[in-house]
């Protein structure tokens, strides 16, 4: 097995909803295969850079460990951008979602596709910035660090987030759907957890539902339309009030799920579909990402 290296990556977005895409971007990230995402920075909102007259940036810094090859790791990051709608228009101009090398290892690579270290991060407070946050060992970060550097400001995004993924023990097995990547991530972000079917009004543990035709029908079939619905108006309201764009919702539940959900049939399968909950945050304009 090929060893595990440490590479560290700058992320930057400056189009639509910012902190969606760079999330997207941590998320898959982290489920590519040889790579596992081990250290998160802040968020940082920065000045556009090279060119100005541009929206401003949403810049993050990432360390990874991966078995990956450089070239093989700059291909799937690219993959990456591209799934997340990047264009190449323009030399630094507008972009969803910027996913740069900054270091790999100790290797030195000076080719045009790929240059390690990134052949400009000694210049840009805002990659160097974050990355001392996560590489406070290497002060060479610092020693580039200009006096301007005092203007990159920190910000700590509000997230709506599915409670179970954080650990609480709300799913309807009375269990929970802790996820180490949104733990990880707890200390950059500030989560605003909701469990649309605990605030319904249903007890934990409870019996599955799933939806057909529009109803949620529990496995014993009642009904439980009306608490779903509730929940998901609460869910919505605690959203609107924290100013959240974004929510990480538990994937394929008839409440959080977005894409694809359980038939309604109770075989495990899954049908093209979004949970109550996912379907109300949608309509007013919340990005979900599933997780
Ligand atoms: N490439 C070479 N070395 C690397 C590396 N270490 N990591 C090649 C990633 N890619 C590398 O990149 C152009 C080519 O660089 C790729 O084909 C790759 O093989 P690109 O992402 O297609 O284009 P780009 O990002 O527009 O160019 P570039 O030069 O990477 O731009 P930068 O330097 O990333 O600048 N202001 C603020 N505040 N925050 C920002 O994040 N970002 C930019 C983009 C400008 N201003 C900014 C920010
Ligand atoms: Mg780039």
């Amino acid at each position: 097995m090929t060893r595990e290296r440490l590479a560290y990556l700058s992320l930057g977005s400056n189009m639509g909803n910012k902190l969606y895409y760079i999330v997207s971007a941590i998320q898959r990230i982290n489920i590519t295969n040889g790579v596992r995402v081990s250290k998160i920075s802040s968020f940082y909102e920065t000045d556009p850079w090279g060119v100005r007259d541009q929206d401003s940036f949403y810049n993050i810094a990432l360390e990874i460990k991966t078995t990956l090859l450089p070239f093989e790791l700059l291909r799937n990051l690219q993959k990456i951008e591209t799934e997340l709608s990047r264009k190449r228009e323009f030399r630094w101009g507008p972009r969803t979602i910027d996913i740069d090398i900054i270091f790999y290892d100790d290797l030195k690579i000076g080719i045009e596709e790929l240059t390690v270290p990134h052949p400009r991060y000694r210049d840009r407070n805002f990659v160097l910035k974050p990355m001392y946050e996560i590489y406070p060992h290497n002060e060479l970060l610092l020693k580039h660090m200009n006096r301007d550097s005092s203007k990159i400001k920190k910000i700590i995004p509000k997230i709506l987030v599915s409670s179970c993924l954080l650990g609480e023990n709300c799913n309807y097995k009375g269990g929970n759907n802790k996820n180490n990547l949104l733990i990880k991530l707890e200390n950059s972000v500030s989560y605003i957890p909701v469990c649309p079917e605990v605030m319904g009004g249903l007890e934990t543990p409870r019996i599955p539902a799933e939806i057909k035709n529009n109803k949620v029908i529990t496995k014993k079939n009642s009904d439980v339309t009306v608490e779903f619905n509730r929940g998901a108006t609460l869910a919505l309201e605690n959203a609107l009030e924290n100013n959240c764009t974004l929510a990480l919702m538990k994937g394929k539940s008839p409440s959080c799920g977005l894409g694809e959900i359980y038939s309604g049939d109770f075989t495990g399968k899954l049908v093209e579909g979004d949970g109550i909950t996912a379907k109300l945050l949608l309509k007013n304009k919340i990005d979900i990402i599933p997780v």
